[in-house]
């Protein structure tokens, strides 16, 4: 069987999600970018991919995976590490993927959807008007409470699934360090010390490095952006910027 394919943006959260899996758990993947910035996951052959014109997707010989938990699940199956990151009993399978569902609607929503996209990207990438300062103080107290509820899931222990990392640490922690953007984001951070101790111990991992470090290399630039009224508001920049830190494959 051929090597599967990821398409993949590296500021995608769910994108950077399933690089660092594939890194961590040692699968072989190449990896083509498609640049949101530069609209190519509306272009034809993007869209003969994912019809849903959104990253991150998966071709393997004749399949097609779209959306990340499900890619997820798909790469684990293959490098036969299920047990490692899903879980190895019933009840640990189950709080994997009650976790993989919970983010869509708490965290995935409410931080990345809510509060990302229309405060911190999209007025520092195209010039769109951010919320009134009301509205930003509301959204932040919506975020704030998946925020609040994954300091309760953690508890005392180092990974949302126990001692080791899961599917789940990896895919709900690209959300929250979208967040490096935010000038307030230690704000975030200040009522949750585990989620913060969480996210401090998984940025250790030789695959948070791989997989963020596009990310890493567009923040500060767009917090420069952001806080320089005359700067362009013009995206396009960003492929440049990234593409070094993105390899053609996982080993
Ligand atoms: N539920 C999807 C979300 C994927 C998603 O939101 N992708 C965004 C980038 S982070 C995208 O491709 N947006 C372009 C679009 O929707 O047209 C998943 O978990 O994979």
């Amino acid at each position: 069987m051929t090597r599967p394919t990821l398409f993949h943006d590296p500021t995608s959260e769910p994108s950077r999600a399933v690089h660092w899996f594939a890194v961590e758990a040692g699968v072989a993947l190449d990896i083509r970018p498609v640049w949101l910035s530069r609209g190519e996951h509306l272009a034809p052959a993007f869209l003969e991919v994912n019809p849903c014109h959104q990253v991150p997707a998966l071709a393997h010989g004749a399949i097609r995976i779209t959306e990340a938990s499900a890619i997820l699940i798909y790469l684990a199956d293959l490098a036969s590490a299920s047990d490692r990151w899903v879980g190895a009993t019933p009840a640990a399978r189950a709080r994997t993927h009650q976790l993989l569902s919970w983010h869509h609607t708490q965290t995935r929503l409410h931080l990345t959807i809510g509060y990302f996209l229309p405060v911190l990207l999209r007025p520092v990438y195209r010039g769109v008007a951010a919320p009134s300062a009301d509205a930003i103080e509301a959204l932040r107290a919506r975020g704030a409470e998946p925020i609040a509820q994954l300091d309760a899931f953690l508890g005392d222990a180092a990974y949302l699934g126990g001692a080791d990392p899961s599917l789940a640490d990896l895919f709900l922690a690209p959300d929250l360090y979208a967040l490096d953007l935010d000038p307030r984001k230690d704000e975030w951070l200040a009522p949750a010390p585990r989620v913060a101790a969480w996210l401090a111990r998984l940025r250790e991992r030789p695959g948070y490095v791989a997989s963020h470090a596009a990310w890493n290399a567009v923040v500060p630039r767009l917090r420069a952006i952001a806080i320089e009224p005359l700067a362009p508001r013009d995206p396009s920049w960003v492929p440049e910027v990234c593409a070094p830190h993105v390899p053609a494959s996982t080993p």
